[in-house]
C-alpha cells in the first residue's frame, strides 16, 4: 500500500477507534486509491484523502415526540453533508434502532462515490434517526417525523441537501416529512425525493434500486457472454430493494428462491414470483419485519436466525443491510457454485468476503456500483422537479438502465486503467474518486 494511503488510514482509527463501520469503509475505499495516489501526485499535494474523509459538516440533534400513550418520548437525529463538490448533499435516512454516527458517516462516504458514478450531479450525504418504527402506530411515526423535520428543515433545500428514504422510511415517512417542510416553509420544493406520485415523485423510484441491481447484474454476466436467465438467485430482506431485484429478476427469466429477514430465512424452491411478490409489500406494511409469515402464508421452508447464503444457487444478492455476508458465508456460497455476487444493501459484505470473492475469481459488484440505480433515479426526480414535469414510466426506466450500463463500463475501464482488470471494486472506487476529487481541486481549498 502506498505510504501517504497507510498513513490517512492509520489516522482515521487513532481520531475515531469507535467507528468501526466507518473505518471499514474509507480503508476499503483508500487502499483501492494506492495506485491512483502513486500515479498522481497532485492528490497528495492538495491533500485530498485527508479532506475526502471528513464531512463538511455533521448535524446531530435531538427529536422529542409523544407516543400515542400521551409519554414523552425522545431519540437521536442526525444529518451527515459529507461531500458537495460535484453537487447538493443527496442520500437516504435510516430509521432503525442500530443507527450511529458511524454507520451514517460509512454511508454518507460511500454515498460520495456511487452518486458521483451515476453521473448525476449529486454530492454526498447521510442521515437518520435510532428511532425504530417497528411496532408504531401511523400517529406516532407522523409526529416522530414532524419533530425530525421541524429541526432539519433548516438544514436542507432542493438546492443545498435532498433527502431520500434508506431502511425504515418509506413512502409514509416521506409524505410526513415532506408535508412539515412544506408546512414551515411555505413552499413546494423537490427537497426530498421517494415522494408520492400526485405530489412530485418519480415513476419507477420505488422499484429503482432493485431494478438497477439486477441491470447491473446482467451486464456484468453479459461481459462473459452470459445472462440471468435461468439461474437460481438467493436474496436477501424482503424490503424495497429486495422486492424491486425479485421483481426485475424474475421478469428477465430467473428463478428468486430465497427471502431473509430479523427472524431468519426462507426457501421457496418454486421461486418468488406474481402474487408472492406483492406479498411483500404486505410483509412490509404490516410492520412486523418477520419473513416468517411469507412462510406460513406459501407453506416452505423457514429456517431461524440464519442467513439465507448456504443454499447452492448461481447468483447471490445480499439485499438487506452492512455486513451481512461474511467470510463463512462467501466459502459457503463458493464452494455450492455461486458465481456473481451483486450487492443491493451498502457494503454487504465483510473485508474478508470481499477478499474471499476476488481470491476465487468470483463476479462480484459492491453495493456503490450496484445499488446505484435507487439514488440514480432519486436524481432524475430532481431533473423532474426542476422542470415541473413528469416522465412516462418508460423514459425513467431507459435512463435508468442506460446509467446502470454507464456505471458498469465506468467500473471496467477504470478497473483495466489501473491494472486490476475485472475488480468491480476498485473500478468503482476509482472511477467514483477521480470525478469528485477533480471537481474538489478546481474548486480551491473549501
Ligand atoms: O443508499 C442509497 O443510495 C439510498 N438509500 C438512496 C438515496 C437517495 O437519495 O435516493
Amino acid at each position: 500500500m502506498n505510504a501517504y494511503v497507510g498513513k490517512v488510514i492509520d489516522e482515521v482509527k487513532q481520531r475515531y477507534p469507535w467507528e468501526k463501520e466507518f473505518i471499514q469503509a474509507v480503508t476499503e475505499v483508500l487502499e483501492s486509491l494506492s495506485v491512483v495516489i502513486e500515479k498522481e501526485p497532485k492528490y497528495k499535494k492538495y491533500k485530498i484523502l485527508e479532506r475526502i474523509i471528513e464531512p463538511e459538516r455533521t448535524i446531530m440533534f435531538r427529536v422529542p415526540w409523544t407516543d400515542d400513550k400521551g409519554e414523552f418520548q425522545l431519540n437521536r437525529g442526525y444529518r451527515v453533508e459529507f461531500n458537495s463538490a460535484i453537487g447538493p448533499y443527496k442520500g437516504g435516512l435510516r430509521f432503525h434502532s442500530s443507527v450511529t454516527l458511524s454507520i451514517l458517516k460509512f454511508l454518507g462516504f460511500e454515498q460520495i462515490f456511487k452518486n458521483s458514478l451515476t453521473g448525476l450531479p449529486m454530492g454526498g450525504g447521510k442521515g437518520g434517526s435510532d428511532f425504530d418504527p417497528r411496532g408504531k402506530s401511523d400517529g406516532e411515526v407522523m409526529r416522530f417525523c414532524q419533530s425530525f423535520i421541524t429541526e432539519l428543515y433548516r438544514h436542507i433545500g432542493a438546492d443545498t441537501d435532498v433527502p431520500a428514504g434508506d431502511i425504515g422510511v418509506g413512502g409514509r415517512e416521506i409524505g410526513f416529512m415532506f408535508g412539515q417542510y412544506k408546512r414551515i416553509t411555505n413552499e413546494f420544493t423537490g427537497v426530498l425525493t421517494g415522494k408520492g406520485q400526485n405530489w412530485g415523485g418519480s415513476l419507477v423510484r420505488p422499484e429503482a434500486t432493485g431494478f438497477g441491481v439486477v441491470y447491473f447484474a446482467e451486464e456484468m454476466l453479459k461481459s462473459r457472454n452470459d445472462s440471468l436467465a435461468g439461474k437460481t438467485v438467493a436474496l436477501s430482506g424482503f424490503g424495497n430493494v429486495a422486492w424491486g431485484a425479485a421483481k426485475k429478476a424474475t421478469e428477465l427469466g430467473a428463478k428468486v428462491v430465497t427471502l431473509s429477514g430479523p427472524d431468519g430465512y426462507i426457501f421457496d424452491p418454486a421461486g418468488i414470483q406474481g402474487e408472492k411478490i406483492d406479498y411483500l409489500l404486505e410483509m412490509r406494511s404490516s410492520g412486523r419485519d418477520m419473513v416468517k409469515d411469507y412462510a406460513d402464508k406459501f407453506k416452505v421452508k423457514f429456517t431461524e436466525n440464519k442467513r439465507p447464503w448456504s443454499e447452492r444457487t448461481d447468483v447471490a444478492l445480499p439485499c438487506a443491510t452492512q455486513n451481512e455476508l461474511d467470510d463463512n458465508d462467501a466459502k459457503m456460497l463458493i464452494k455450492n457454485g455461486c458465481r456473481c455476487v451483486v450487492e443491493g444493501s451498502n457494503m454487504s459484505s465483510t473485508p474478508e468476503a470481499v477478499k474471499a470473492f476476488l481470491d476465487n475469481k468470483i463476479m462480484y459488484a459492491p453495493g456503490k456500483a450496484s445499488n446505484a440505480g435507487g439514488v440514480a433515479t432519486s436524481g432524475l426526480e430532481m431533473s423532474q422537479n426542476s422542470m415541473r414535469l413528469k416522465w412516462p414510466k418508460e423514459e425513467v426506466d431507459k435512463r435508468l438502465q442506460e446509467i446502470m450500463k454507464g456505471i458498469h463500463v465506468s467500473c471496467v475501464d477504470a478497473a483495466e486503467r489501473f491494472g486490476t482488470p475485472g475488480n468491480y471494486v476498485n473500478g468503482a472506487n476509482i472511477a467514483g474518486f477521480l470525478k469528485v476529487a477533480d471537481s474538489m481541486i478546481d474548486q480551491g481549498h473549501v
